[in-house]
């Protein structure tokens, strides 16, 4: 049951009123929205605790220009068919304010907002083993006490600030991209910074050198993004895009990347060159993510492959830029990394917006930012690149960070900071010894960074929700996984990891975008498929890798 009371005298840190639980969730995007309904569908109590003020995780916070989906629309839903039969994305690749729109009709669908503590942002969590509950600290006062913990913080929760000195000097706007004021903000006819372009610069800087007098983009590597081929859909597309969609949801969880198509095989080394040049160019053709996850696998494993493929890539894209010394920048002779080894962006007329007078490319390896100034950027060669606006694009402290931010306490009384401080061993990317009780979905080790978000919400999700309901069944409280299961799964994600490519990038798959953070590929790259299979056969063995009792 649910009960909402005020604060017992004496509990540590409560000020305000506590949620009793059987299971609270922390996050409302598409991870702690399929964990509330489907828990609440077993029976149980559960609220899902909210840092921001509206649903969407990630995409409560992304309203930054341009923000957009990377995913086919239609596959950036739940494949629930009460929420997909009665919702359609307007475009192929959604913006932001249309995924906020699916959210308030999965909202409205199911009833979920009854459950959400919005403006709650839980700060910490300690386990009393007397009574194996969690006593969770919110920034309200506000507590919760669980019997389960599942943390659905999502891989982007903590933005991260570049270390350039005199950022607070700036007279200008400035902002992180994921901190983008929810009211907007004007930027028609300004002078525009954007550093960074990973996957959210890319998207800012086509919609900025549309409205900017001047945009001038720092880049440190080039982004080997990938055509969209985003297009308008009227009634007639979005009735079309509806047919067999049950079926592809049904099927999506058996691709690699939980999506609407798979790689074409393992290997492209018996394919004579000319038939493989034609497949690629059927990929690029047809937009999206197939020319990375619906290609061969061997372009992650097999350097000559890769370097083929890249050279698809960078002639395709050079022959859209003018300037040559520009098109060597943004797509050089030499790969700056393997191609896909580094998270491709979408884009729709990125490489050509470098070709507008008003738009400027600095390479910050040639010119390194010394510091910001009161009037914009200062670089190596002197230049004072002067900005009303300076967006920082600089990414996350991804995938653990919004983990090891927390002040949650183990069974040791240690941090997951701590716990994780020479590198994150996690069963399944779900577990952690010495956390019984606690889950976490799209975590550490998870399929999460290579996977659909939806997709990924379903399947590991569902394995929490089974896990939670196996124990309520048969009258067990208390879950932790084994510190062997957790190194016996890292173990596992890195030798995957040691036969491809990935190491050879500096990316946040590897951790390498934060300073200290131990290198370890952090997101499961077997694909879904592998994934549930290794679930299964734990679930077949009475959950091996887990201690019930
Ligand atoms: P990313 O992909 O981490 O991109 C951050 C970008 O910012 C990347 O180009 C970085 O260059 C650049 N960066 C970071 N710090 C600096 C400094 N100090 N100077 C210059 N450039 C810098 O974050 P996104 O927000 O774009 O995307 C995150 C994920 O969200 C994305 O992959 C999707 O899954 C959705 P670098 O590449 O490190 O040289």
């Amino acid at each position: 049951m649910t009960s909402t009371r005020p604060a017992p005298d004496g509990v540590i840190g409560v000020t305000g009123e506590v949620d009793e639980l059987d299971v609270l969730v922390v996050g409302a995007g598409f991870a702690g929205l399929y964990q509330l309904h489907r828990l609440r569908e077993l029976g149980l109590s559960a609220k899902v605790y909210e840092a921001g003020s509206g649903l969407g995780g990630i995409w409560y916070w992304n309203c930054y220009p341009g923000a957009r989906v990377d995913t086919h629309g239609p596959h950036y839903q739940f494949g629930h068919p009460d929420l997909w039969r009665g919702f359609d994305y307007d475009e192929l690749y959604p913006g932001y304010d249309q995924v906020r729109a699916y959210f308030d009709h999965v909202d409205a669908t199911f009833g979920l907002s009854r459950d959400i503590r919005y403006d709650t942002r839980v700060v910490g969590a300690t386990f009393d083993e007397s009574d194996r509950t969690w006593t969770v600290r919110t920034d309200t006062g506000r507590t919760a006490r669980a019997r389960f913990v599942v943390l659905c913080t999502g891989i982007g929760a903590k933005p991260v600030m570049p270390d350039i000195p005199g950022l607070g000097d700036f007279r200008g706007i400035c902002h992180h991209s994921a901190l983008w004021p929810q009211d907007g903000e004007s930027i028609d006819g300004k002078r525009i910074g954007v550093i960074g372009t990973g996957a959210t610069g890319v998207q800012l800087v086509q919609e900025c050198a549309a409205v900017a007098s001047r945009l001038t983009v720092f880049q440190r590597t080039p982004n080997l993004a990938l055509p969209m081929r985003q297009r308008k859909l009227d009634d007639a597309a979005k009735a079309e895009l509806r047919v067999g969609m049950d079926a592809q949801y049904a099927e999506r969880v058996d691709t690699f990347g939980g999506v609407e198509f798979d790689f074409l095989g393992e290997t492209s080394a018996e394919i004579p060159a000319a038939e493989l040049r034609e497949i690629y160019e059927g990929l690029w053709a047809r937009g999206g993510f197939r020319f990375w996850l619906g290609s061969f696998f061997d372009v992650f494993t097999d350097e000559a492959i890769n370097t083929r493929v890249y050279e698809f890539w960078r002639d395709k894209v050079r022959e859209r830029i003018h300037d040559p010394v520009v098109a060597e920048k943004l797509a050089p002779t030499v790969p700056p990394h393997p191609f896909g080894v580094k998270r491709p962006s979408l884009e729709q007329n990125y490489y050509d917006v470098f070709n507008q007078d008003n738009v400027r490319l600095v390479d910050v390896n040639d010119t390194p930012i010394q510091r910001i100034t009161e009037n914009g950027v200062l670089t190596a060669d002197g230049v004072e690149h002067e900005l009303d606006v300076l967006i920082l694009a600089t990414g996350f402290d991804m995938v653990t960070g919004g983990l090891t931010q927390l002040d949650i306490r183990g069974t040791e009384g240690q941090t997951m900071a701590e716990q994780w401080a020479d590198g994150v061993a996690a069963h399944f990317g779900t577990a952690v010894h010495g956390f019984p009780n606690l889950l976490f979905l799209y975590g550490p080790l998870s399929p999460a960074g290579f996977a659909n978000g939806p997709t990924n919400a379903e399947v590991q999700g569902e394995e929490v929700v089974m896990l939670i309901d196996h124990m309520n069944r048969r009258g067990l409280t208390r879950v932790e996984s084994t510190a062997e299961a957790d190194a016996e799964w890292r173990d596992h994600t890195a030798e995957i990891t040691d036969g491809t490519l990935f190491p050879r990038a500096r990316s946040w798959y590897m951790g390498a975008n934060i300073a200290g953070k131990a290198p370890q590929m952090l997101n499961y790259p077997g694909g879904l498929p592998q994934y549930r299979q290794k679930w299964a056969e734990s679930r077949a063995a009475g959950y091996a890798g887990f201690e019930l009792a």
